[in-house]
């Protein structure tokens, strides 16, 4: 590449022919691995900044890696030295800084959810359409997991006939403290949306939440196990077995029924040992380790496509916002027990 070349590709619309610099906002504990992937693994990218509403973490999660500490996430936005940004802090503030992150011009990898209501997620959609290109790209980290990958080619080579049944289960060992009963769809159910979305190319159209009985391991109050039923635009049916407080470990897996076969990943047969003791595996102990890999492609992939100026390569504003109207009347369907359709209005 010529001199001349390479000191024309640095904005987000041209694309970089250096290191892309990325802020980290939010480090907690998924923030801080994005962090760490940005530093050590993820070609064609330097971690530069950090920043997090509690100052003391900002600042050791800075001198970890050797970056700035910025205190305040808007000016980490508006910052010359930062070309894009990854949002990993809470949900409620994904809104505001996002907006902050199109008006400024940069790419953004948003951590599901986009944000807490269909309303303002919406607002995003139109806010980027208004810019006339891709900027966001939202966590859904399923679609980057090569199981994943495979299940979809499955069902869009029609090699099976037409998709009939997603089976979903969904099972993480424990919550951390705080966590609603409204969160297992808003925080958890939210991925099984996205990837029923993503596997078989369609809408979801209605949703119910039922009510099981509770385990006994769940905090007092919480209503664990859901079950969750959706409806989709071709008359699929997607059923979700959501149960967060299981004790034993982290198991998501997924079958598809189809007119001619049936096919199932996360099924977790990686190393099956034999021993005095018996035999069998590991069950990985939360989503960091089962789809580790997979936020590793994620996170490649985005650098790469910001990199080339197509600021996006994965699920965009309107998975976002689709996945947030889906879980909004999943959560007012938990709460009256009613089936609630879902209408995303037309699509911008
Ligand atoms: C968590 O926030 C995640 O995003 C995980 O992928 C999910 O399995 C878990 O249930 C959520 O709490």
């Amino acid at each position: 590449m010529s001199t001349a070349t390479q000191t024309t590709l640095h904005t987000a619309r041209e694309g970089y022919d250096r290191d892309l610099r990325v802020a980290v906002l939010g480090v907690g504990m998924m923030g801080q691995d994005h962090a760490r992937r940005l530093a050590q693994l993820t070609k064609g990218a330097r971690l530069v900044a950090v920043s997090d509403v509690d100052g003391a973490r900002t600042d050791a999660v800075a001198a970890e890696f050797g970056v700035r500490a910025l205190h305040d996430p808007v000016a980490a936005v508006e910052d010359p030295e930062v070309d894009a940004v990854v949002i990993a802090t809470p949900g409620f503030t994904h809104e505001g800084l996002v907006l902050k992150a199109l008006e400024a011009g940069k790419p953004t990898l948003c951590e599901k959810p986009l944000t807490t209501s269909p309303e303002t997620s919406r607002a995003i959609v139109e806010a980027e359409r208004a810019l006339g290109r891709q900027l966001v790209q939202v966590g859904f980290m399923r679609r980057f997991d090569a199981e994943y990958e495979r299940l979809r080619a499955v069902v869009a080579s029609q090699e099976l006939g037409r998709p009939l049944f997603l089976h979903c289960v969904h099972r993480n060992a424990t919550t951390p403290p705080n966590f609603s009963s409204e969160m297992l769809v808003l925080d958890s159910v939210v991925h099984e949306v996205d990837a029923a979305r993503f596997l078989l190319g369609e809408e979801i159209t209605a949703i119910t939440v039922l009510r099981p009985g509770r385990t006994s391991n769940a905090p007092e109050g919480l209503q664990d196990p859901q079950f969750v039923l959706m409806e989709t635009e071709s008359g699929a049916l997607v059923d979700v077995e959501i149960f967060v407080n299981t004790t034993t470990g982290y198991v998501v897996r997924t079958e598809l029924v189809a007119e001619r076969g049936t096919a199932q990943i996360g099924l977790g047969v990686g190393l099956v040992q034999q021993s005095r003791a018996g035999w069998g595996g590991g069950i990985p102990a939360d989503f960091k380790e089962r789809f580790g890999a997979a936020y590793d492609v994620e996170f490649q992939r985005w650098v790469d496509a910001v990199r080339s100026g197509a600021g996006v390569d994965g699920p965009g504003v309107w998975d976002g916002y689709a996945a947030a109207a889906v879980c909004a009347a999943g959560v007012e369907s938990l709460r009256t027990g009613r089936r609630v359709e879902v209408d995303l209005g037309a699509r911008v």
